[in-house]
């Protein structure tokens, strides 16, 4: 491809975003049926749940979970990050099967994942089966249609679309608001572990209206990650009660705590709104703890982004009244996204047959789960670090198989001899080297199937400059909505494209970098009209994560713009919007 006269033209993209479709209630549902709510939290170490052993800090909420349930010691998150972790969890797959082998971002630039649109989503499987379905907090799966959380089977969804907040007060992500209520746009005031605490309470509230059909709230606390910021009577509770722990310490401890407390009352709303009875409430988190942020995984090495355990085991509780025994406990070595099935089989729907995750409710009567299985992770990063390459790890048995980063050599560890993963086997014992390496290219060849970025217009065949725009558009883009929302959006794509074509000119200009005519330009503005259109449309459909279009073939070859050659960029970006008004 030339990239001798490449031209950078910057675009906004007008969204049109769909109004949440609530999927229809497929009958009431059976009363034996739990509902469920799974708390999820983000970056919690095992170190950091006071139930697991000595502890500085005190989760008495989250420990009582285990206590009226079962405790699993053994369970490990899907990945030593967020996405995959959560792509893993809501479609039963491996990460790299559903296209987010790494974390997808607010910039492009660093994105590594594109949360596959076809695969259907666990909130899409119990929502079939006639739950109810929100999702309460952090979504981080991409943050524009189709992979906003309505689109994904939620009915319905309070809380943030991106990757982290910047401050848990101002919710924001490098100066933009990601918080929405479905597809509304809110601002809300307040900590968001106490604002999602609130939203809980208040869905589950509302449940009591509806007794009979279950629910599935999926309550995703951005807690503990990174920034560190408890409230300040936390933290003062902290200092007084250990006035030499390590400031940095003592704020994680204060922030975990105050995470708890919340955790507290949503525990309490459920038990006020009569529904706790039959509501199963499973307590994980998506990997370990931030070591340079003082978090705690103890007693595991490591913590987020290893391969090491203490970047993957996570605390993992469930309590199911009356049918789970309280106090009782489970060594089970399994993944979190283990929880697809067993939901799925508790909702009484038909199992899926393209999982990799197994349902754990053989154990929740004492029984266990026999079938073998080779427990993968897969990260793919940016920097120079990770050079956008993807670092694995496997476990068979007792070894696990594992790096941190793709270019340092692999590493074995014999798990039940060495849990902490001290001594390195790799040049010692080949033979097992030898045999977890082969398991382990197998995963990577499977997930080479899925591809982890947004398809991009010119890599596709189908798009010719000769095509009709309106028969592009109908046919690639959506072509099961309205006409009325057909046609809002054609008015947005129009108001994009002279706004668009003003923002050429000057980005152009300015870059002096090739001479335009202008008046030239202008008197084709139709052929121009028609040959953007296409991209347009397509940038307008995908908007995904994929805001970087290239479009060559129709662009450069017919002589519109000889002064960009064959090359041709389209960078649509979220930020300028606000100069296209719809
Ligand atoms: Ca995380």
């Amino acid at each position: 491809m030339k990239h001798s006269a490449l031209s950078h033209c910057v675009a906004g993209i007008i969204f049109g975003v769909l109004t949440a479709l609530s999927l229809p209630s497929l009958g009431e549902a059976s009363a034996a049926r739990p509902n469920i709510l799974l708390i999820y939290t983000d970056d919690h170490g095992y170190g950091e749940v006071s139930t697991y052993g000595p502890s500085e800090v005190s989760t008495p909420h989250i420990d009582r979970i285990a206590k009226n349930g079962m405790l699993f010691t053994t369970m490990r998150a899907n990945c030593t990050v967020c996405s995959p972790s959560r792509a893993a969890l809501l479609t039963g797959r491996y990460a790299d099967r559903v296209g987010v082998p790494g974390v997808i971002r607010t910039n492009p630039d660093d994105s590594w994942g594109y949360f596959n649109p076809q695969v259907p989503t666990l909130a899409n499987r119990l929502g079939d089966s006639g739950y109810h379905t929100a999702l309460i907090g952090k979504w981080h799966l991409g943050l524009e249609s189709p992979n906003t959380p309505n689109e994904r089977g939620f009915a319905h969804f309070h809380g943030f679309l991106g990757d982290m907040m910047d401050s848990y007060t101002t919710h924001q992500r490098q100066g933009k608001n990601y918080m929405r209520l479905n597809a509304e746009v809110i601002a809300p005031k307040g900590h968001a572990t106490d604002l999602f605490s609130d939203w809980a309470a208040e869905y589950l509230r509302g449940r009591t209206a509806k007794p009979k059909q279950p629910f599935f709230l999926y309550l995703a606390y951005n807690a503990p990650h990174f920034p560190i910021e408890p409230p300040e009577e936390f933290l003062a509770k902290v200092k007084q009660r250990a006035p030499k722990m390590d400031p940095k310490r003592a704020s994680n401890v204060a922030f975990v705590e105050h995470l708890d407390a919340s955790i507290g009352r949503v525990l309490a709303a459920l038990d006020a709104s009569g529904l706790a009875e039959n509501t199963m409430v499973v307590f994980t988190a998506d990997n370990g703890g931030s070591l340079p942020h003082a978090q705690n995984n103890t007693p595991w090495r490591g913590g987020k982004q290893d391969h090491y355990d203490g970047g993957l085991r996570v605390p993992f509780m469930i309590r199911w009244p009356g049918r789970i025994k309280p106090g009782t406990r489970s060594d089970y070595a399994g993944l979190v996204f283990d929880l697809f099935p067993t939901f799925v089989e508790l909702a009484g729907a038909k199992p899926d047959s393209q999982l990799d995750a197994i349902s754990l409710v053989p154990l929740f009567n004492g029984g266990t789960i026999a079938k073998p299985r080779d427990l993968y992770f897969v990260r793919r990063e940016g920097g120079n670090l990770y050079g956008g390459k993807s670092y694995e790890a496997l476990i068979q048995n007792d070894w696990k198989l594992m790096r941190n980063d793709p270019f340092s050599p692999y590493e074995l560890y014999n798990l039940k001899e060495d849990p902490k993963e001290t001594n390195n086997l790799a040049t010692k014992n080949r033979k097992i080297f030898e045999k977890l390496a082969a398991a382990m290219r197998h995963h990577v060849q499977r997930g080479g199937t899925s591809p982890w970025q947004a398809p991009r217009p010119w890599d596709s065949q189908s798009i010719q400059a000769s095509t009709s725009p309106i028969a592009l558009w109908n046919q690639r883009c959506c072509p099961k909505v309205s006409n009325a929302l057909r046609s809002k959006w054609w008015r947005r794509m129009a108001a994009l494209y002279f706004g668009f074509r003003d923002h050429l000119h000057t980005s152009t200009l300015r870059r002096q970098q090739h001479s335009l005519d202008v008046q030239k330009w202008r008197k084709r503005d139709s052929d121009y009209f028609r040959t953007i259109l296409p991209i347009v449309a397509d940038a307008l459909c995908r908007a995904g994560d994929a805001r970087f279009f290239r479009g060559s073939n129709f662009l450069g070859s017919d002589g519109l713009f000889p002064h960009v050659g064959k090359s041709f960029l389209v960078v649509a970006r979220e930020d300028l919007r606000s100069k296209f008004p719809a």
